[in-house]
């Protein structure tokens, strides 16, 4: 994918093949108007390139315009010109009947007339390199594709919004302000370098250190949006873990006994919690091992728990709590907990006012009649939706690139301030910011290599 090819016309079909309403082909380029001349026909024989932008025209893509019948299928035309349109360019988009040949003929005879076969992302990447969007935007254009849950499409509208950019850009912005300020004083002579406030400067850096620290926590919570929440399922033995992860995908899916220490190994499955991706993992309820196999249980349970966004502690609620359930509270207290009290189709001897002093809400439920188990998802979704570390939605879905930018950009806004601390000369810091610069253009896709936009493009699916 080379940039000097902008010159081409380019199209594809945008929507999947197969059978369907419509279909749509895609035409982006200067020839755009004059090739669908050559293949539309419209009643009152009115060319596309006297259309007026943004209008909607019936009609006929035909092989041959001079030959009226040689029809290839009845379509609707609508003309966008440059430079308001996706691309920035001139704009023909074609809704054809959506089965696989009349749009396949279509684009042939695209071809055919002048235009080349888009790449992978290639409409997106001319929008972004006609300057109507930056990279991150051109990013958040896959996101809003790809987006598996509301969160995920509302961070990426926010992002493709310029939301993130912005942000970006204020960083940027603040950094240069330092700049110039330290590249006036580095020219005066040693007396007048105390003019330079160094204070002020100081607290600047500081402020764009926790900003910028704000955005990779973001970054770490926009993760469970597009990948999906990770719960694991604990308590001590027999109080009915197995039969809660079963209850959840309602299937009979693991092993469930009145013997404790049914479960010896971790079972994670993939569940659709109200059109939130969750994987769900059943751990042992083993607390004091007396094997090997119990020992790799119990490793394999604490693993789990190192990774969990959030565990439901489940307590058997037709006992009394023991010194087990205080233990697992007491080990989990750092972690987000959903307290489960189960098996309430049984009497009741659970200390229920004990537990309200750890968790401010117990949801209570049958795992084996299913009582309840639609409470406990709405229960869940909520900790997803209001219960974010962050107190914001996320205004952007990280990609691994943005990651590792921030940090490098962190690093050195820290160096910065870590010189200035110690009094380093001006130069030692100057030095720090400009490569923080030189990160934050990456990141806005100021300076980009064409192995970048390789990268991020190809991702994309042909007619986007
Ligand atoms: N009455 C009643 N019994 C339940 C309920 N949930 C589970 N049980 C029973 O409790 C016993 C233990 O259930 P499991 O799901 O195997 O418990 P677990 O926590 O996975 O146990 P381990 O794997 O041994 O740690 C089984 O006999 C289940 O049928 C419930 O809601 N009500
Ligand atoms: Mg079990």
């Amino acid at each position: 994918m080379k940039f000097d090819r902008l010159e081409d016309t380019i199209a594809a079909i945008s929507t999947p093949l197969g059978k369907s309403g419509i279909g749509i082909v895609r035409i982006s380029g200067k020839s755009a108007l004059k090739i669908a001349d050559r293949i539309f026909l419209s009643k009152d024989r009115k060319k596309p390139s006297s259309f007026k932008t943004y209008t909607t025209h019936y009609g006929w893509i035909v092989e041959d315009i001079d030959k009226p019948d040689s029809f290839v299928d009845e379509v609707i035309l609508t003309v966008m010109r440059a430079p308001r349109s996706y691309t920035k360019e001139d704009t023909v988009e074609i809704n054809c009947h959506g089965g696989i040949l009349p749009l396949k003929k279509t684009l042939e005879l695209v071809l055919k007339n002048g235009a080349r076969l888009a790449e992978p992302g290639e409409f997106t990447k001319r929008a972004f390199l006609n300057g109507r969007i930056d990279l991150n935007q051109a990013e958040a254009v896959l996101e809003v594709i790809e987006a598996k849950t509301e969160l995920a499409l509302k961070a990426g509208i926010k992002q493709l919004k310029g939301e993130f950019s912005y942000r970006i850009k204020n960083i940027r912005k603040a950094i240069l302000d330092i700049l110039v300020k330290l590249e006036a004083n580095i020219d005066f002579s040693e007396e007048e370098i105390g003019k330079v406030n160094l204070e002020e400067i100081r607290n600047n850096l500081e402020k764009l250190i926790s900003d910028l620290a704000k955005l990779l926590r973001d970054a770490k919570d926009a993760k469970i949006f597009r990948e999906g929440l990770k719960i694991v399922i604990c308590g001590r033995a027999n109080v009915g873990k197995s039969s809660l992860l079963n209850a959840l995908l309602r299937e009979e899916r693991c092993i469930v006994t009145p013997i404790p220490g049914t479960t010896r190994d971790t079972i994670e499955e993939i569940i659709d919690i109200r059109g939130l991706p969750v994987r769900i993992v059943d751990t042992a309820g083993i607390l004091e091992p007396n094997d090997l196999i119990e020992k790799k249980a119990l490793q394999r349970t604490k693993r789990a728990i190192l990774e969990a966004n959030l565990i439901i502690l489940v307590f058997d609620g037709s006992e009394r709590l023991k010194r087990e359930d205080l233990f697992l509270i007491g080990k989990l207290k750092r972690k987000p907990i959903l307290a489960v009290i189960n098996k309430i189709d049984l009497p009741q001897k659970i200390e229920k006012d004990k537990l309200s002093k750890y968790f401010n809400c117990l949801v209570e439920i049958s795992a084996k009649k299913l009582k309840n188990i639609d409470r406990l998802e709405e229960k869940i979704v909520q900790f997803v939706y209001e219960g974010k570390t962050s107190d914001q939605e996320p205004i952007f879905i990280p990609r691994i690139r943005h990651i590792q930018v921030l940090k490098k950009i962190l690093y050195f806004i820290k160096q910065a301030f870590i010189s200035i601390k110690n009094k380093f000369s001006l130069e030692y810091i100057t030095e720090d910011l400009k490569v923080a610069l030189k990160f934050l253009d990456e990141l806005l896709g100021k300076n980009f290599s064409e192995e970048l936009l390789e990268r991020i493009f190809t991702e994309f699916c042909i007619g986007k």
